[in-house]
């Protein structure tokens, strides 16, 4: 009997190729084909994750000639639901907003005592909670990454921090070209001030920013991948609204530039990448004919995952975010897959110090019934008149559409301790060391600054918010940093250490806290890793 032909590689992509576009429809697992590629049938460069990080390695490679398979656990969003629209508000949630839950878990669990949380149905929804023991991560699902739920701030990290806390990072390189060519290829603007000065829908903002005036702390209005032409123009009702129709943790279906239209653009435009979505990386391992196997899972329609064969390939890109990566590595140490992993791997983990708190300005400074949900301003207690107490405030909405004369914070602060992660082989997940304990110099940042801003205005704290009775949420955070850290667990090229061709390229490599919000920072060390990944795959 004649055996079939060995599929060609060209035959393996294009079922991959299908079975991304099956996923985009119907995430039925037994409905997807296995990922398999054989050995003489190895890829050249796969990504795992669409992030920053996978975005900037993605453009980076196919810029430079190299056909990319890149492997994303979310959903591809670009088919509108029933709705017509692709994504929803945070006031109406549906199956599309959060990753398989039966229920809504907001940032801000209660207002006046009533919950916020909302009973939905379960599905691939584009906002995750990763919940541990002591703390919650918050991450983006989908083709994008972090890039679909963000705020879209786009702040540059201070001088000071890179120089302390980056070693490994040439400060005048970082600031004079990869940093500039982040913020080139996002397509990152600044707000318009006269509309930020005037609008309506920045009264909380402009409240937000006298008060921390009033206090003595400078407030800077910080750069932003949301339009403002589109902003403006919603605001005005002359384009379709999104930030001002409270969308943004659970996607923006007009005006922001996330990645699928900057860096995952031009990389989809060259030809070269292809993107396969609802399959998680889950092992590593080092495969004896060179290279490596990555092993796949399918995502399915009820959040169970289901086996779903192997990649090949001879670079591996990993660009989960800070938890997916050091998850995948720390599992495939388990597992038996990786040996010789770093001691390093899994350590230098932090939160960005995020601590949420709210105010309670007086009934005469209303923050405002219409709020878009896109923040303007900082307040810059790190790098400006009161750089001691070292925290940066976004100066947050809450757009609740009703008025709740509340100003709400979230602070980044320069908190020194640094969780680990490690594996739990009973229960074959991944842990995080991190308790209250470790979030206590944060809190006390925060309250410095935030006491004196209610000294200054004669206001309190709101303590209604999060569900605890606590004035200071400590327990989530949007800004999960480090695990893998760059010039530790890899070399100052994101190499990991002892495990040649396989590049980290995500905020796991960054250092627990980068002073601002973090992508831009991520960006253009993905911006810097690339330039070498690219030289190593030329020579
Ligand atoms: P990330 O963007 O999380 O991308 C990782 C991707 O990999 C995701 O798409 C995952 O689904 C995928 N993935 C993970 N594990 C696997 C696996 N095993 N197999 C396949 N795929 C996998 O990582 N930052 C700012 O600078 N400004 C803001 O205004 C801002 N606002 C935020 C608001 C919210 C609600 C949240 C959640 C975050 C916010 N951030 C903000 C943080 C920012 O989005 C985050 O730092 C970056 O997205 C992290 O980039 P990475 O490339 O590390």
């Amino acid at each position: 009997m004649t055996q079939p032909p060995a599929p060609s590689r060209r035959t393996v992509l294009g079922g991959i190729l299908t079975a991304s576009a099956l996923s985009l429809t119907a995430p039925a697992a037994s409905a997807a084909p296995r990922l398999r590629t054989d050995d003489d049938d190895v890829v050249d460069h796969l990504i795992v994750g669409s992030g920053y990080g996978g975005a900037v390695l993605g453009h980076r490679l196919t810029a430079a000639g190299h056909q990319v398979l890149m492997l994303e656990m979310g959903q591809d969003w670009s088919t509108p639901g029933k709705d017509g629209k692709v994504f929803t508000k945070m006031t109406e949630p549906d199956e599309r907003s959060m990753w398989f839950r039966d229920r809504t878990v907001m940032p801000l669990a209660t207002f006046l005592g009533v919950p916020i949380d909302k009973v939905i149905p379960r599905g691939p929804g584009v906002l995750d909670r990763i919940d541990f023991a002591s703390m919650s991560v918050y991450a983006g699902r989908g083709v994008g990454g972090g890039s679909l739920v963000n705020g879209a701030m786009a702040v540059a990290p201070p001088r000071s921090l890179v120089e302390e806390r980056m070693p490994d990072v040439n400060p005048d390189a970082f600031y004079s070209t990869y940093l500039p060519r982040a913020q080139q290829t996002l397509g990152v603007r600044s707000h318009d001030a006269a509309f930020v000065a005037e609008s309506p829908y920045y009264q909380f903002s402009r409240v937000g920013r006298a008060s921390a005036e009033k206090a003595g702390f400078p407030v800077v209005e910080v750069p932003s991948l949301y339009d403002p032409d589109h902003l403006q123009a919603e605001a005005e009702g002359r384009a379709p609204a999104s930030a001002t129709a409270q969308e943004v943790i659970f996607g923006n279906n007009h005006g922001k530039r996330d990645l699928t239209k900057s860096y995952l653009r031009l990389a989809r435009a060259s030809g070269r990448l292809t993107i396969r979505t609802l399959v998680r990386a889950t092992t590593l391992a080092r495969r004896p004919q060179g290279g490596w196997t990555v092993t796949i899972e399918s995502v399915g329609p009820d959040g169970t995952m289901r086996p779903a064969g192997t990649v090949a390939a001879k670079r591996v890109y990993l660009a989960g975010g800070s938890v997916g990566t050091t998850e995948l590595l720390l599992r495939s140490q388990a597992h038996g897959t990786l040996a010789d992993l770093p001691d390093a791997v899994g350590q230098g983990w932090g939160p960005n110090g995020n601590i949420m708190v709210g105010r309670a300005n007086h009934v005469t400074s209303p923050t405002g019934m219409k709020q878009s949900t896109i923040p303007v301003h900082g307040i810059d207690a790190w790098t400006g008149a009161a750089r001691a107490d070292r925290v940066f405030a976004e100066i947050a909405p809450l757009p609740a559409g009703i008025e709740t004369w509340v100003s709400l914070y979230l602070a980044i602060t320069d908190n020194p301790r640094r969780g680990s992660f490690g594996w739990d082989p009973a229960r074959d997940r991944l842990t995080l060391d991190w308790s209250p304990e470790h979030a206590a110099p944060s809190v006390a940042a925060t309250e410095r600054v935030l006491d004196a801003i209610n000294r200054a205005a004669g206001t309190s704290y709101r303590v209604d918010l999060f569900g605890t009775g606590k004035a200071f949420s400590d327990g989530f955070t949007y800004h999960p940093l480090g695990g893998v850290l760059l010039g530790q667990a890899t070399d100052a090229g994101g190499r990991l250490r002892g495990h040649e061709g396989v590049y980290v390229v995500d905020g796991s490599l960054l250092p627990g806290v980068v002073g601002v919000n973090p992508y831009l920072t991520i960006t253009a060390v993905a911006e810097m890793i690339a330039e070498g990944a690219v030289r190593d795959a030329s020579a």
